[in-house]
């Protein structure tokens, strides 16, 4: 497949986390005991943009304490909800269209539960949704010409 040469496509995307502490007298069904919060962790378009013209799956590897904590999303939406008690990094691997021949590129995100706060004391009476979320570019340089023409609508 020939190369467009000379031409670097830009793509943005919004990847990060909102959590939601539980009420605690209010905490879901079948949930383990120690858990605090729900959160969900994604991949997105800016503004509802559907990115799944260029984006194919998206593989989330979350702490080993959770059950089959490599979790593969193949369609929009590229997200994943869980519960949990403890914040930890979170490897997203983005797969590329297969007319792309990109390879997959690794991001992390540290998944943030708690608001920033002046002291623990305080922070527990906080119960405050926390999002943390990135704004970010993928760059495709030289992209070969049928990946060009999906990206560029030609
Ligand atoms: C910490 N280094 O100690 C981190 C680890 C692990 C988070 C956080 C629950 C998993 C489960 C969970 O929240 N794990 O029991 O399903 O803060």
């Amino acid at each position: 497949n020939k190369r467009v040469r000379g031409v670097s496509v830009f793509r943005p995307f919004v990847f990060g986390s909102i959590a939601h502490p539980f009420d605690p007298e209010n905490k879901p069904p079948n949930c383990p005991p120690d858990h605090t919060h729900r959160w969900e962790i994604f991949v997105k378009g800016v503004n509802g943009e559907d990115i799944s013209y260029w984006l194919k799956k998206v593989q989330f590897k979350l702490h080993e304490t959770y059950a089959h904590n490599v979790r593969s999303i193949e369609q929009s939406p590229f997200e994943v909800s869980e519960t949990g008690w403890g914040e930890f990094e979170i490897q997203i691997k983005l797969y590329f269209v297969a007319e792309s021949n990109e390879k997959p590129q690794t991001l992390w995100h540290s998944l943030k539960l708690h608001p920033y706060g002046p002291d623990a004391e305080g922070m527990k009476e906080r119960r405050e949704t926390v999002i943390s979320q990135n704004y970010e570019e993928i760059i495709f340089n030289e992209p070969v010409e049928p990946f060009y023409e999906i990206l560029t609508g030609g």
